[in-house]
């Protein structure tokens, strides 16, 4: 399995669903990982994350000190597994190192160690909540997490120690905390002294953490699967919601489309009514009759005619912009459009500024042919109203979307096959 097409599957999903951050993230550290198990630690700073990391690797490879000192995310690999050492959490430092301590408890490791410090006392309410995630986490998805209480050899009393060791039982009953020394640990080693190497509690989570290790493939295998079927689920129901929405738009546009044409129909319908009278002449069309400048201030039949002529054409131009403005074809597309505001509209655009003659009327509206290629320019406009355009615009993201979801669950599908037959792969 090679690297970029892990890294084109992530991105493809996380574009569709940005919320799997967390899961892809985690499948990728699984697939990543190959056959090393991963345990990181978590818990405040200064209270022995990186010394305990030492101790049980048996080398002193992660920085211990008295102040903040792990501020990123460090890894090694010795005996097999990769130790991982993350920033302490303190809610009162900047978020950046919580991203890393959130990252390496969430999606690097396979097991986490809760590292608490006796010296401290008890949790504090954010280690509980902390704790009590961890809890839920196990429970879905079968990664463990081992309570490990530091610095015991800080608290000589045995009373003391047995009140604080109360208190946090009682805080977190799932718990089962192991108490440690490291400065035990080490001195017993350096002194040779056995008892004491016994004595540090170090062994026993060594053994603890040994048992917990043996079931890290198992628990990963289980992982993998429930990431993968979450994923595809995901997108099958994005894929459902997208299809949905688009049967509806489309159908709203061609519903849209039929009103129009039927509408202008029923406008064009009674145009013809309204003029139908109008152009029927006697024996004699006195529109054609023309001025003389003997009668140029007079009213003759002619000019009477003329004017009856161009109120009714004038209505019925009246009419068809008022269906085509009830349609939200309200101007003319931004590319046709003059400098003479007057006549940039679609009605003058399909029919013209001349004064119109009988003749001409008659060719327009009671022409089969030529109504019908009216009918098609004032369609032709309707397609390229704004609303049309943004209609179709957001139709055409919708069948993209559609794509990039069906790519997707490909491009899923094809790493869910590979991360199966090629177990940790990578090239
Ligand atoms: N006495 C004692 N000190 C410890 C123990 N573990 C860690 N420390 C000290 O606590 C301080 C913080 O340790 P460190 O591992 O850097 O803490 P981190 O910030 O949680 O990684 C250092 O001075 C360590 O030497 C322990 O078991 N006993
Ligand atoms: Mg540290």
């Amino acid at each position: 399995m090679d690297r970029t097409m892990l890294d084109a599957t992530q991105h493809q999903i996380l574009e569709l669903l940005p919320q799997t951050h967390s899961q892809l993230a985690r499948l990728r550290a699984i697939i990543d990982a190959g056959d090393y198990p991963t345990v990181t630690v978590i818990g405040k700073y200064n209270h022995g994350k990186s010394r305990l990391l030492n101790e049980l690797m048996g080398e002193d490879f992660f920085a211990v000190a008295d102040k903040r000192e792990t501020t990123a995310q460090t890894a090694h690999i010795q005996h097999g597994i990769r130790w991982l050492d993350a920033p302490g959490l303190d809610a009162a430092v900047a978020t950046r190192d919580d991203q890393h301590a959130d990252d390496a408890i969430w999606h690097k490791a396979d097991v986490r160690l809760f590292v608490h410090s006796l010296r401290e006392g008890e949790f504090d309410p954010h280690e509980v909540a902390l704790f009590q995630s961890l809890s839920q986490d196990k429970k879905q998805t079968g990664r463990q997490t081992l309570l490990v209480l530091t610095q015991v050899d800080q608290i000589p009393d045995p009373e003391v120690l047995q009140g604080i060791v109360h208190c946090i039982q009682e805080q977190i009953p799932d718990g089962n905390g192991l108490s440690v020394s490291a400065t035990r640990h080490r001195q017993g080693l350096e002194k040779s002294k056995p008892l004491l190497v016994q004595r540090s509690g170090i062994p026993e989570l060594q053994q603890a953490l040994h048992e917990t290790l043996k079931h890290v493939p198992e628990i990963r295998t289980h992982e993998k699967q429930q990431i993968f079927s979450s994923l595809n689920a995901q997108l099958n129901a994005l894929q459902h919601t997208a299809q949905t929405i688009l049967e509806q738009q489309t159908s709203l546009q061609q519903q849209h489309r039929e009103h129009f044409d039927r509408d202008l129909n029923t406008v064009l319908r009674k145009v013809c009514e309204d003029l139908a009278p109008v152009l029927e002449v006697g024996d004699v069309d006195h529109s054609l009759e023309p001025d003389s400048f003997a009668n140029m201030y007079k009213i003759t039949a002619g000019k009477r005619d003329r004017n009856r002529i161009q109120v009714a054409y004038s209505q019925a131009c009246i009419a068809i912009n008022s269906h085509l403005i009830r349609y939200g074809v309200v101007g003319l597309p931004e590319a046709q459009k003059t400098n003479v505001r007057s006549i940039d509209s679609v009605i003058i655009a399909v029919l013209g500024v001349s004064v119109k003659l009988r003749k001409e009327l008659r060719q327009m509206f009671f022409d089969a042919s030529s109504l019908n290629r009216m009918r098609q320019a004032f369609a032709h406009y309707f397609e390229l109203s704004s609303d049309r355009q943004d209609l179709k615009t957001y139709i055409a993201q919708l069948e993209q979307q559609l794509e990039a979801i069906q790519q997707a669950q490909i491009a899923l599908q094809d790493l869910e096959h590979l991360s199966q037959h090629k177990e940790g792969v990578i090239s």
